[in-house]
């Protein structure tokens, strides 16, 4: 029997919004939890002030549930570990780095961890922790910094690997994408794309509008050479960032040309110069709706599916 998600995490769906940094603010965590998922406020690389007022703000416009990602390269991840502990949050998602040396503290004060992993590897180390109450497969669909194996085969080796629940993400924006999910194993899914062009999402309308009119093909990987693969829209500062890496730029290069990119895309609008982080499911991502909406869509698209697939 599969792990009921919906119970561990006190949601109605099992549907939880991606973190996605300088994106998921409060305005988008409420209204993912209000709908009956599980809204996610991204910590990004934001300091500690910034993410106590989202996390207020948050708390003023629901009563249900909502979990904090943490961003691992973050240069404020001790700052926003004691935000998330001062705060109360419940549940702490993290990625894009190793979570072990927060668990002590994290476990200390209850809050439950849900670590992305892009790797069985990672998996494994991550269930010895007290406090890991699930993981969040993701696959390198997804949108921003991503590993190598798709989730049609991470999913599946990660649910044989440990013995938590596992929540599926990338590639999925629509019922199919969920039960596809649900028959790899998993418990759950986490969305991104299709929740960044959510009514209530403050994005900016450039970068909205760059998602809703991306095809299969729109979505590129930068930071291959530095360790740190991005998925991203493609624009000028895709190509020329892809341009460095093949002529040879240093790590320190190639970050220096990146930093703070996804700000001008995502606060900004700039869509030269800055880095549209999206999923290649961006495709698929035609209507600006309420998360109310998507997630009505997703759970009766998804229930129509299972019920004529079999
Ligand atoms: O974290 C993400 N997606 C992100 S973070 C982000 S902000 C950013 N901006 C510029 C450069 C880099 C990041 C945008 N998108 N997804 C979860 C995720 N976690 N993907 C991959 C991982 C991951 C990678 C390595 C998790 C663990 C890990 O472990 C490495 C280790 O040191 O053990």
């Amino acid at each position: 029997m599969k792990a009921d998600i919906c119970k561990i995490l006190d949601i109605k769906y099992p549907i939880i919004q991606g973190g996605m940094a300088w994106i998921a603010d409060a305005d988008l965590a409420a209204a993912v939890s209000n709908a009956g998922g599980l809204g996610v406020l991204a910590a990004g690389n934001a300091p500690k002030e910034w993410l106590v007022d989202q996390i207020r703000k948050t708390k003023a416009q629901t009563d249900n549930i909502f979990a904090v990602n943490i961003m691992l390269l973050s240069p404020f991840v001790d700052d926003v570990i004691d935000a998330v502990i001062e705060e109360g949050v419940k549940v702490v998602i993290t990625g894009a780095g190793n979570p072990g040396l927060y668990f002590k503290k994290l476990n200390e004060h209850g809050i439950k961890i849900i670590p992305v992993v892009p790797t069985v590897a990672q998996a494994t180390r991550m269930v010895r922790n007290d406090g890991v109450i699930a993981l969040i497969a993701e696959g390198a669909e997804a949108g921003g910094h991503i590993g190598v194996t798709n989730t049609m085969s991470l999913v599946p080796q990660v649910v044989d690997a440990v013995n938590i629940p596992v929540i599926a993400a990338g590639g999925i924006a629509d019922g199919r994408g969920m039960a596809a999910a649900f028959c790899l194993g998993a418990s759950g899914v986490q969305i991104g794309t299709r929740f960044l062009v959510a009514n209530e999402c403050n994005v900016s309308m450039p970068y909205k509008e760059k998602v809703l009119k991306a095809k299969d093909t729109s979505t590129t990987i930068t930071g291959n050479s530095t360790g740190h693969p991005v998925r991203v829209i493609k624009n000028k500062f895709a190509k020329k960032l892809k341009q460095l890496e093949s002529e040879g730029a240093s790590t320190e290069e190639l970050e220096s040309f990146g930093a703070g990119s996804l700000k001008l895309a995502a606060v900004d609008g700039d869509m030269d110069n800055g880095s549209i982080m999206a999923g290649q499911i961006a495709g698929l991502v035609n209507k600006e709706e309420s998360c109310s909406d998507i997630i009505t869509d997703l759970m009766s698209h998804y229930k129509q599916v299972i019920q004529t697939s079999f």
